[in-house]
């Protein structure tokens, strides 16, 4: 029988429910020693958390995360609000001994970031943050081609995350959905919100960033706030794109908008070595390119692996269908949640830890600093 893990989930947006399914699922297509359990939905608005409730099958509601917190009957805190409640919550959820999944970014900044990082190590209580991507089969390929060295010294890391949802000026900010384009709540634009995603998964290809320069843009000043009502400046970063240098010796660059017409969520990598290419893009996630220097001359060029094999060649795809039947985005939360409850049964906590990710938040604050500053900013270390 296995064991449960109880679940308390904070925040019913976009990411409850990607989270919500994962956990949903994650039992009927791995075998693992721990289950989780939907026990509680904890959200402001109760009539809201009540229905969420019914249509996930939480066993009970919550409107006071603090209350949530006390509760003897929840492992797991899940935290789905937006980034500038991360920290406050987190930090209290390790006082009180749970163990901690929370919603990318990890905080507003790296100082905050810190706090933690501090918290979670303190109380010793198993800690994620949910950069998905990482779990996507292709990407969790590309991984594993690296690291077997089959491109040999990386010279180039190349990574965009373009979006064009926000080109209305009549868009507000704040409230549901819309709190990514309020500072206050967001902490940054696309850097926290797209550009996130990609340090992340470069830091984990590629190993750590040694320096970046940047340049922002905000192209709509002001936007009418949904909760004030009023007319107010826009302090997020509509677009962002910057240079990096690696420690490995690799030149990136990083480019993101959301203001890029004809683009929904195209987010691409390309990474070139000494003897080899990757290439992938969200837009057909199933498919790795991949170039070969080695393969005979007249044969070479670049070739579409359709990522969906089984036998343990193809990452996670064993527990799906058969081969040749892709599966898609919602399942990077599941093959995200089935490791970390592999990760706390063998005791190798699985990543992106707290700290991990405060490797991507001191990133973000160096891109933000030099699009001010117009210099090249040198990354903090976030190792011990
Ligand atoms: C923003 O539109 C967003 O939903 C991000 O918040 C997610 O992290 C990203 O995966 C997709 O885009």
């Amino acid at each position: 029988m296995a064991k449960k893990l109880r679940i308390g989930l904070i925040g019913y947006g976009f990411m409850g429910r990607a989270h919500s399914n994962a956990y949903r699922k994650v039992s009927n297509f791995f075998d693992l020693e721990y289950q989780p359990v939907l026990k509680a939905i904890c959200a402001r608005n109760e009539a809201n958390a009540i229905a969420f409730a019914k249509k996930w099958g939480y066993e009970s509601v919550e409107t006071d995360w603090r209350r949530l917190l006390e509760r003897d009957d929840i492992d797991a805190i899940d935290i789905c609000t937006p980034n500038n409640s991360h920290a406050e919550i987190a930090i209290a959820a390790a006082k009180a001994g749970k163990m901690i999944l929370c919603e990318k970014p990890l905080s507003m900044d790296g100082p905050e970031g810190v706090d933690m990082v501090k918290a979670v190590e303190k109380a010793k209580v198993p800690n994620m943050v949910w950069y998905n991507y990482r779990r996507v089969p292709a990407v969790t390929m590309a991984k594993q081609l690296i690291e077997e060295g089959r491109l040999g010294q990386i010279f180039h890391y190349r990574a965009k995350f373009l979006q064009d949802w926000t080109i209305s000026p009549e868009l507000p900010q704040g409230g549901a959905g819309l709190w990514r384009l309020d500072a206050k709540a967001a902490g940054s634009g696309v850097t926290g919100d797209l550009l996130a995603h990609c340090i992340d998964t470069a830091i984990w290809l590629n190993g750590g960033f040694a320096s970046v320069t940047a340049m922002t843009e905000t192209f709509i000043k002001q936007r009418k706030h949904t909760l004030s009502g009023k007319v107010e400046k826009v302090g997020i970063d509509d677009a962002c794109a910057f240079l990096a240098r690696f420690k490995n010796g690799s030149l990136a660059t990083f480019e993101s908008t959301r203001y890029a017409r004809g683009h929904k969520a195209l987010y691409t990598f390309e990474i070139n070595g000494e003897h080899a290419s990757i290439a992938w893009d969200l837009h057909d996630l199933h498919r790795l390119q991949y170039f070969d220097h080695k393969d005979e001359g007249k044969l070479r060029g670049w070739r579409s692996i359709h990522v969906t094999d089984h036998g343990g060649e193809h990452p996670y795809m064993d527990k799906w269908w058969v081969p040749g039947l892709q599966i898609g985005y919602e399942h990077s939360f599941i093959h995200q949640v089935a490791d970390f409850l592999a990760g706390l049964a063998s005791g190798k906590p699985a990543g992106p830890t707290f700290r991990d990710a405060l490797e991507t938040q001191f990133v973000c604050d160096a891109v933000l600093k030099s699009a001010k500053t117009g210099a090249w900013e040198k990354i903090k270390s976030a190792a011990k």
